[in-house]
């Protein structure tokens, strides 16, 4: 049996039911994380439900539960399902009521849905490097909040797809952003360059433990706007994220990045991002 999470209740996915008037369902009126678990464990469970806590305060919504009860769910949720090595997803919709654009009055309560599933790490990838697109970044300017609204997210990340590559590099103009579903990072002369946290760009959780991991071993990080001809002109770039940690790009529309192998800074962080699993997970 899969159980989910419905509003508080652990239930068999099969019995799980949202309204056809969710507003999740016909606005995208919410908002959502995605934590990685290794060994049955949530890694940086505390910096996920945090941010998802600042989502729905930017987006107005307030959460019935404070991050403590919610992971203390999260975490009967995982033991349940029996999971290892996966995600726990979850999304906080602002509820149900007659479709209009106005939010709802004080009486209705937030939809709280989540689920697990097994998602192996992508070891094959990490160790040989993606390929990736470029993309024009029409998405809002509010890509800090982690909202359901991921159309632009999906148009960009299906032509990767469709191009045979794992992500799209977005930019506004000149200016990189990030990826479709992973932040962006370059390295020129062993310096981390990355787009600094503002409306721009999901700041995310594992971009902020690379950085942390930086400053701890004095490996040296801007964190500023960078051009496409910076992008081109990288040794190395790589894209981070829940599900695909550090990741090298080997090529950005067919041309190759450096020498087209991931490189020694990308593979140092890799370890190190490895090592910050480690200790909170357990060997993996
Ligand atoms: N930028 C975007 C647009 C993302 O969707 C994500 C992660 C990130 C950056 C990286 O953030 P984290 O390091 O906090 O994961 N997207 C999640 C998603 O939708 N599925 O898996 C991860």
């Amino acid at each position: 049996m899969e159980y989910v999470i419905v509003n508080g209740e652990v239930m068999d996915r099969a019995s799980a039911k949202v309204d056809i008037e969710d507003r999740g369902y016909q606005f995208g009126d919410g908002v959502y994380e995605v934590i990685r678990v290794y060994n049955g464990k949530m890694f940086t469970g505390t910096e996920h439900l945090n941010r998802l806590v600042e989502s729905a305060k930017k987006i107005r919504m307030e959460l019935p539960y404070s991050p403590e009860a919610l992971a203390g769910m999260l975490e009967q949720l995982i033991a349940k399902n029996e999971l290892q090595t996966g995600i726990v997803y979850m999304q906080f919709t602002r509820g149900t009521s007659p479709r209009n654009h106005v939010f709802p009055g004080k009486d209705v309560a937030p939809t709280f849905v989540a689920y697990t599933r097994q998602v192996a790490r992508p070891e094959e990838s990490m160790q040989k490097g993606v390929r990736t697109i470029l993309d024009e970044d029409i998405r809002w300017l509010r890509c800090d909040i982690k909202s359901l609204n991921l159309l632009g997210n999906l148009l960009s990340k299906q032509k990767a797809a469709e191009a045979g590559c794992f992500e799209a590099i977005l930019h506004r103009g000149q200016t990189v952003t990030e990826g479709s579903h992973s932040n962006i990072s370059i390295i020129k002369d062993g310096v981390i360059i990355t787009h600094p946290a503002d409306n721009h760009i999901l700041n995310g959780i594992t971009r902020q433990k690379v950085l942390e991991v930086c400053k701890n071993e004095q490996i040296p990080f801007e964190e500023r706007a960078y051009t496409l001809q910076e992008l081109y002109a990288a040794d190395e770039v790589f894209s981070s994220g829940t599900t695909v940690e550090v990741m090298p790009v080997i090529e950005i529309e067919g041309k190759p990045v450096g020498n087209g192998e991931p490189g020694s800074v990308t593979r140092r962080l890799q370890e190190l991002f490895k090592a910050e699993i480690t200790q909170q997970c357990g060997q993996i």
